[in-house]
């Protein structure tokens, strides 16, 4: 994988793109119709790349494109296009362990052009923009539990041999650049003056300028991003957040992992924690009825809590059925020493878990107010005051995460906390 720009490589348009398709498509994937009778919209509206959706007479699909550089940020933030081929393996590699029930079908991937085509999803809308309306989700719960499950067990020790665990560990080392980012803007900006940050000022001033003196929380987001560079223990899909997921009353479809690489579980299950729970701390600014937004906000936490315990549910079973997997062997727990000693090992296994979870989640929530690349359930409240006030409880319950975590033995318990603030 080369970091330079290919000498093939372009940046489509709308324009371009048709006769683009009309040469690379593959013979299976039939849009109908002429290249010239396809609709082609762009409609990135992420941090990085291009996403266009190319509807024809018969099919519609949607082709993602790297940019040279961070979208959001202008040319001056170079970044290498080696992010579409993540993107497009980790999605494969998703597929394979969580089904095309849970992640979109990918058509076909141009290196030299950093491109691949993907899915169409169709009435599916993206989840932040949901939470924000105050919309709720039967099957929510249930699928990203069972999505983290499948993926993270999958692609750990424990579940998958260790052999081609470290090829992948090897194969995403180098998506670097991807997690340079993360390391920057989760765990080391938001804890300095950094020239990227950007969280409502004046109001916050005075609580952003706490968060730089506080030693203590400042020492776990230390230790953590250490965790975060050192720690290889699943494949994750790295930027887990409400942007990530597409939802319909009863489909849930998870996008967007060019992120991916392998690192902490906790990271994973501990963003997607944190953006329900911005979720939660912006509600008074989407929803002035008093009764409807305590309603709504129990919603979110109820949400937190049925996600962790699928997730814990669905993997202990892939664990107590595992037929491969160094780490926790079957030879020791399943024919060995016995169902309770497993168990034991399990429970340990959770509890630190949780409180990794907990800890990310809280760092998730910090970056996303102080940081770079804020979250439109917070940007979006037009009322600076409330905004912030908003924002201000977020930050108080993201330093008990952190600073705490250990106290928090179930997570329901978080919610607890949550009212408080
Ligand atoms: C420069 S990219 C900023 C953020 O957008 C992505 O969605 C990730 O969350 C990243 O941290
Ligand atoms: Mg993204």
């Amino acid at each position: 994988m080369s970091n330079t720009v290919p000498a093939g490589y372009a940046p489509l348009t709308s324009e371009s793109l048709p006769s683009y398709l009309s040469k690379k498509l593959p013979s299976d994937l039939v849009l109908g119709g002429e290249p010239k009778e396809w609709t082609v919209k762009e409609v990135g509206d992420g941090n990085l790349n291009l996403v266009f959706i190319v509807e024809g007479l018969e099919k519609t699909i949607v082709v993602k494109q790297a940019l040279p550089y961070v979208r959001a940020a202008g040319e001056s933030w170079k970044l290498s296009l080696t992010r579409a081929y993540f993107e497009y393996n980790v999605l494969n590699i998703e597929a394979k362990f969580a089904g095309h029930r849970l992640v979109p079908q990918v058509y076909f991937y141009d290196q030299d052009m950093a491109i691949f085509a993907m899915e169409f999803l169709s009435p599916h809308v993206i989840l932040r923009k949901e939470l924000i309306a105050g919309k709720t989700f039967a099957c929510l719960a249930e699928d990203v539990g069972v999505f983290l499950a499948q993926t993270l067990f999958h692609t750990s020790d424990i579940g998958m041999n260790a052999e081609e665990k470290k090829a992948l560990v090897s194969k995403f080392a180098v998506n670097h650049e991807l997690c340079k980012i993360t390391e920057d803007l989760i765990f080391s900006e938001p804890y300095f003056d950094a020239e990227r940050n950007n969280w409502t000022s004046p109001q916050l001033d005075a609580d952003v300028h706490k968060v730089w003196q506080d030693e203590e929380m400042i020492q776990v987001a230390m230790r953590y991003k250490y965790k975060f560079m050192t720690e290889s223990q699943a494949l994750l899909h790295g930027d887990l957040h409400s942007g990530s997921i597409m939802v319909t009353e009863s489909e849930t479809k998870v996008i967007d992992p060019e992120f991916g690489f392998m690192g902490p579980m906790a990271f994973d299950i501990g963003n997607y924690v944190g953006n329900l729970l911005m979720a939660y701390f912006s509600r008074p600014g989407w929803e002035s009825d008093e009764a409807k937004c305590d309603e709504y906000q129990r919603y979110l936490l109820e949400q937190i809590t049925s996600t962790w315990h699928v997730f814990v549910t669905h993997f202990t079973q892939l664990w107590n059925d595992k037929q491969q997997g160094d780490a926790y062997p079957v030879e020791i727990y399943q024919q060995g020493l016995g169902e309770k000693v497993l168990q034991r090992a399990q429970s340990e296994f959770f509890q630190t878990l949780l409180e990794e979870t907990l800890v990310n989640a809280g760092l998730e929530m910090n970056r996303r107010i102080i940081g770079f690349a804020g979250v439109a359930d917070f940007k979006e409240i037009e009322n600076a005051e409330l905004r912030a006030s908003c924002e201000r409880r977020a930050l108080k319950l993201a330093r008990e995460l952190i600073v705490n975590a250990k106290e928090y033995k179930e997570i329901a318990t978080i919610g607890q906390f949550a009212q408080s603030c």
